[in-house]
């Protein structure tokens, strides 16, 4: 057939480096983006397919998140705005390893395998990049992967992971879920957000500005682009806006998370990653100690507010927490015994807590990191719109919050900007500061660390991660630690982005063995 000579020809002007093995892993492909042009080209043809497949437009985003500026990445976006089906991630590794002359063999072995019928179909791409120097020349691979199937693709340059993936949805849902476009986007949050605040009218100024650490990427952008539309609701003192820094440099989420410290000395700030679909917040107090806030406490803040108005709407509707095995166990514990809101665990990575949170009326799903949403179902939605057209006073009042916020979130990811927006107006309207919300209830300290192993594949995980089932022993030995401890809590995961074991551990006090030898007189062992 013509297309597949077409498709052979195009491929060899994206060569595969011969030997070179990736894998499509939590969050698609990572890697020094001087290796990654053969993968975006083959991701354009991937991403057709599955256009003809899903007969919907699918996206494909091209960045690294929070990873240093020479890596890159690419992750493919499925028509409801959520991500790329597990079945199609083992289709994108074998596709990005086929070597150059057994490109076309796994081509049509794929379309054979989905009967996907290549006669008169129509297939569309959405495409996206984040600010790093490499993303323009590999999302024109991308482009070129999709002309060479006869897709036809929409590229909209420099946008946020978050914003694709609402583009994406919008068009899929023929604009039931919003405008198209990063102008429909601000307007649809903007909207929302003023909105909101407006049943907090007593606001200060303090209360009004906001300090944000834009990772010197691509949030910074977006949002300086977005400040006209909130029309001074908000007023944000952007730093690390990649007018200077080096992106994710010293700055940004993951900095923050992993590094316990902020870039500068301040009050109330937030942090978002290299394509600002994560977010944490932070303080310094009085004594220049620094507090986080993470995904955690943003997910307790948020169910908290959610809780409080279905009760005051008098709505029936379960809502749930999704956490990873790294929410810290205060955070479980407070959400389970003080809030009485049902909490589960997911794997790690995005697509695992979307899945769950998708069972209830109401999911608010973060991972301690500060990658999070929350998911409403299209009952929820119905009861909420019925609710603020048939009902009065207190009622009514408590559900237009309840629509307001459904609009001001972005349901298909975790959005920096949404959550940001999100997390301002919750605090607004409860009139609270963020030294109050941090005392929702205080963290138990807790180490994370990475070890590197021969083969990280030897250890298996089950229980949400939570519990090793091999190496044998391995689980045993970790229990025997962890029993001497109160609240202890560890595990053991293999990385899912890195070839790193990752190591977590948390206990009511850091207080070391040796120091309860010494003054309590335990023994050492
Ligand atoms: C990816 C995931 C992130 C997860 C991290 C874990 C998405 C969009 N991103 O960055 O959610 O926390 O991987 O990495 O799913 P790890 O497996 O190396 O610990
Ligand atoms: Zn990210």
């Amino acid at each position: 057939m013509a297309q597949w000579q077409e498709v052979s020809e195009k491929s060899k002007l994206h060569p595969k480096p011969v030997g070179l093995v990736l894998q499509y892993g939590t969050a698609g492909f990572r890697t020094n983006a001087d290796h990654l042009d053969h993968v975006m080209f083959r991701m354009g043809l991937l991403a057709t397919l599955r256009s003809i497949n899903t007969k919907a437009i699918i996206g494909v985003m091209v960045t690294a998140s929070h990873n240093p500026e020479e890596d890159n990445g690419v992750k493919l976006i499925d028509p409801m705005g959520e991500m790329l089906t597990p079945a199609w991630e083992v289709y994108a590794t074998q596709l990005a390893n086929a070597e150059q002359d057994h490109l076309i063999t796994v081509l049509k072995d794929l379309v054979q395998k989905e009967s996907i019928d290549l006669t008169n179909q129509e297939a569309e791409v959405f495409v996206g990049r984040d600010t790093r120097s490499s993303s323009a020349r590999l999302s024109d691979a991308v482009l070129d992967g999709v002309t060479a199937l006869d897709g036809r693709s929409k590229d909209y340059g420099l946008v946020t992971t978050p914003q694709l993936h609402y583009m994406v949805c919008c068009c899929n849902t023929r604009g039931g879920y919003g405008k198209a476009s990063v102008e429909g986007y601000y307007s649809k949050l903007s909207q929302a957000f003023i909105q909101l605040t407006k049943s907090a009218p007593n606001r200060t100024d303090d209360q009004k500005c906001l300090l944000v650490d834009g990772a010197n990427g691509i949030g910074a952008l977006k949002l300086r682009e977005m400040e006209p539309y909130l029309q001074g609701a908000l007023k944000v003192s952007l730093f690390c806006d990649g007018t200077g820094g080096k992106l994710n440099h010293q700055c940004g989420a993951d900095f923050v998370k992993v590094q316990q410290n902020s870039p500068k000395g301040i009050n109330r700030c937030c942090s978002f990653d290299g394509d600002a679909d994560r977010i944490v917040y932070y303080y310094s107090d009085d004594h220049g100690r620094f507090h986080l806030l993470d995904g955690d406490k943003i997910a307790t803040l948020i169910s908290t507010f959610l809780k409080e108005l279905l009760t005051k709407a008098g709505l029936d509707l379960k809502i749930a927490v999704v956490q990873t095995a790294y929410a810290n166990g205060s955070s479980t514990r407070y959400l389970e015994d003080t809030m009485k809101v049902i909490v589960r665990c997911a794997k790690t990575g995005v697509k695992h807590l979307h899945h769950v949170a998708q069972e209830f009326d109401i999911g608010v799903y973060f991972e301690a990191n500060g990658h999070g949403t929350v998911l409403f179902s299209k009952a929820a939605e119905e009861k909420i719109q019925q609710l603020c057209d048939d009902s009065e006073g207190e009622r009514q009042g408590a559900a237009t919050l309840l629509k307001n916020s459904v609009d001001l979130i972005n349901q298909t990811v975790g959005d920096a900007i949404s959550d940001m927006l999100l997390i301002e107006a919750i605090l607004a309207i409860k009139g609270m500061t963020v030294q109050q919300w941090d005392a929702i209830y205080t963290d138990l300290p807790n180490r994370q660390l990475k070890v590197k192993v021969s083969d990280r594949r030897v250890i298996d995980t089950k229980d949400a991660e939570r519990k090793t089932v091999s190496p044998a022993g391995l689980q045993e030995a970790i229990d025997r630690l962890v029993e001497r401890h109160q609240d202890g809590r560890s595990f053991v995961r293999p990385s899912g982005t890195e070839d790193v074991v990752r190591v977590y551990s948390e206990a009511a006090t850091q207080v070391t063995r040796l120091l309860n030898h010494l003054y309590l007189n335990q023994p050492l062992h």
